[in-house]
């Protein structure tokens, strides 16, 4: 009886959790995004001030709980010496996060390679796929129409959930949106294993 209750008890509490990778350009704002993350899900979190975050030499870390599950972020420094360590984080991956700066249209065919050359990398196949069209707060931002149709496209994407998303990781517009949006699909693909069990 003790050990029919203990695993049931077990089974209420536990968490999976799954590994997301945020990529982009540099200056896309990935940082600035996870940090806003960080602020709408983690109660009480007092971060950095988001006007003042640094270039990412390396990574940053990060973890919420929503929905019942726990996502753990990887936001990778995205400046050109810095791209070829993305790779080494495909393992594992259950969804990615790719960010635009949508106010920067000259490095914008940059960043569709960049892009293009994630998701050549079989190990990218099939992951659930977030697009962020970031600084939307600036009102002479690329719209989301037009960042969907240089790359949101089915020759690019392959089979996979993907959706493209207007935020501002400086305002919070759509951090929400794109966090559910992620979490939910990444639940659909969860015959792929968790990175972990955690009680
Ligand atoms: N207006 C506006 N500025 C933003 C937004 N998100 C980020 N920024 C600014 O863009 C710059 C770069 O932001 P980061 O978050 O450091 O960019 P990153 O993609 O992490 O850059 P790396 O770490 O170098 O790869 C900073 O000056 C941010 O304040 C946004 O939504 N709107
Ligand atoms: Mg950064």
């Amino acid at each position: 009886m003790y050990h029919l209750i203990s695993g049931l008890w077990n089974e209420c509490v536990q968490i999976d959790e799954y590994n997301v990778l945020i990529v982009g350009l540099d200056n896309a704002g990935k940082s600035t995004f996870l940090e806003s993350v960080k602020r709408k899900f983690i109660r009480g979190y007092k971060g950095m001030d988001l006007k003042y975050i640094p270039s990412t030499i390396g990574l940053n870390l990060g973890e919420i709980v929503t929905d019942k599950i726990q996502l753990n972020f990887f936001d990778l420094g995205g400046q050109r010496e810095l791209q070829h360590l993305w790779k080494k984080y495909y393992e594992g991956v259950h969804g990615i996060i790719y960010v635009i700066d949508s106010n920067d249209r000259v490095r914008i065919q940059e960043s569709k390679e960049l892009f293009e050359n994630m998701l050549r990398n079989e190990k990218t196949n099939g992951i659930p796929l977030v697009i962020l069209a970031n600084k939307q707060d600036i009102q002479e931002s690329i719209k989301i129409k037009e960042i969907m149709m240089e790359f949101d496209e089915y020759s690019i994407i392959g089979p996979r959930d993907c959706r493209t998303i207007a935020v501002s990781g400086l305002t919070g517009y759509g951090i929400e949106e794109a966090i559910k949006w992620l979490s939910a699909a990444i639940k659909r693909h969860s015959i792929v294993k968790p990175a972990r069990n955690k009680e």
